[in-house]
């Protein structure tokens, strides 16, 4: 099947340009100024923007946490995606400890397949470092899984200085690439108990953001950067959150290292106030790191409107309320994270391009190019171009609406930025040729498949 979108503006990390768009079954086949095609069907796209479909490189869904499981596996989780525009999430396949790699990953395709309804690709959290993990390695690069994560916090997943180093020397051998979760552990765990000893007890979440410093990610990312640079090898900077952890990537920088940097909506558009609302609403907005000052969140967009954060991801790990519950009476308890997928790219438009922080050509790059170079998706994904699948979303810069927990897929039950009244959305979502969602409803759901990451150079 062919159809033709006239009168559209395509947008691509670079330009702006009023063209028309061909596609025929999957795949991208033209693009250019009156294109006729007496087969195809015509789509009227005038005063639209058609960016590629936008990819979420920082998920976790259906993951085991804090004794329980996230809201969202991957039936509501990539629902939720579609509904906003994103075509392709990287989630975390996740290595529990005496795991093998392979074992992490059949998991991982037992949650994801069939019950997606974009495409999907994994990253591998790597929690439990030893010999056979390191031959494993090899055959998992082999099989199309290049990107990797590794914690710097978190009891169960956080690995030492010495196997991230080992880590990282492996994965330059083999041409992968780390993503790192960057808080000082230690810090942490003392904040916590000097709270517990101040106060008798922990349940007040005001007291949260104070027991993950932003110096606490600010050490973490310097030593993350420093190992890397002793190995030698370029990292990504997950989810930075603070100032104080950017200045350390611009030293970094400076030095000559390669330090790719993704920071998320809930950095950019919330802060640390939501922790002092109270009756345990503050709960719904604990994730790790903290939501920060509004300070941090100037230089984040300064940041990204310089170029300087490649990718703005979700970080979607959503709780229901019943489930943050559990940490009605020590906030230590609260499994962590916030529900953000569908979200995500009417925040940024809204946010970014409705008030003059970045042009729609950067948040192309920041949500659709970037991630699919850095990930290796490129140019499968990621960009409209003859050849490329045909992901599209067609935005309405016009269109105005609320955020409401009634109107969106996830199964988090609550909407982080409730009521928040925003201009620009995704009107019609195509998934390799497909119409799959329309104003926030899925049309086609299960049509998501499994994306490999193809071998070659990072090429941002
Ligand atoms: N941060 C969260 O808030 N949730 C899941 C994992 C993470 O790093
Ligand atoms: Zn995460």
């Amino acid at each position: 099947m062919k159809r033709l979108f006239r009168g559209g503006t395509i947008v691509s990390g670079k330009e702006m340009r009023p063209l028309d768009l061909l596609v025929e079954d999957e795949k991208i086949l033209q693009l250019g100024q009156d294109l006729e095609d007496t087969e195809a069907q015509v789509v009227d796209v005038s005063g639209k923007l058609i960016f590629p479909g936008f990819i979420d490189g920082h998920t976790h869904m259906d993951l085991e946490v804090s004794g329980t499981v996230t809201a969202d596996g991957f039936d509501t989780g990539t629902k939720a995606e579609l509904a906003g525009g994103t075509t392709c999430l990287i989630d975390f396949a996740t290595q529990n400890k005496g795991e093998t790699l392979a074992y992490a990953l059949e998991r991982w395709h037992q949650k994801a397949d069939g019950r997606s309804s974009c495409d999907y690709a994994f990253h591998l959290a790597i929690s439990d470092w030893n010999r056979q993990v390191s031959q494993e390695l090899s055959a998992v690069v082999k099989s199309g899984i290049r990107s990797f994560k590794l914690y710097m916090t978190y009891d169960a997943m956080v690995v030492d200085d010495e196997s991230l180093y080992e880590i990282l020397v492996r994965l330059k051998e083999l041409g992968g690439i780390a993503g790192v979760h960057c808080e000082n552990k230690g810090i942490i765990d003392a904040r916590l108990l000097e709270v517990l000893r101040k106060k008798g007890h922990r349940q007040d979440t005001a007291d949260y953001p104070g027991t993950r410093p932003d110096l606490a990610e600010a050490e973490a990312v310097s030593r993350l950067l420093k190992i890397a640079r002793c190995v030698d090898t370029p990292v990504i900077v997950v989810h930075l959150s603070s100032r104080e952890g950017y200045e350390e990537v611009k030293r970094a920088r400076l030095a000559g290292q390669t330090v790719y940097v993704e920071t998320c909506p809930q950095y950019l558009v919330m802060d640390e106030s939501r922790y002092f609302l109270p009756d345990g609403e503050g709960r719904n907005y604990m994730c790790a790191p903290p939501l920060r000052k509004a300070a941090d969140q100037e230089v984040l967009w300064q940041a990204l409107s310089q170029g300087q954060i490649q990718t703005v991801a979700t970080d979607h790990c959503s709780f229901t309320q019943k489930q943050k519950q559990a940490g009605a009476e020590d906030f230590a308890k609260t499994p962590c994270g916030m529900p953000g997928a569908q979200e995500r790219p009417a925040l940024l438009y809204h946010y970014g391009v409705n008030t003059g922080k970045l042009t729609e050509m950067q948040m192309c790059a920041l949500l659709a190019e970037n991630p699919a170079k850095l990930y290796r998706l490129y140019p499968r994904k990621g960009v409209i171009a003859p050849g490329s699948d045909a992901d599209l979303v067609i935005w309405d810069p016009a269109a105005e609406y609320t955020l409401t927990k009634d109107r969106q897929q996830s199964a988090a039950g609550y909407c982080p930025m409730e009521g928040t009244r925003l201009k620009g959305r995704a009107r019609e979502v195509y998934l390799r040729g497909r119409l799959a969602a329309r104003d926030g409803e899925i049309l086609l759901p299960y049509a998501g498949r499994y994306v490999v990451a193809e071998e070659g150079e990072i090429l941002l």
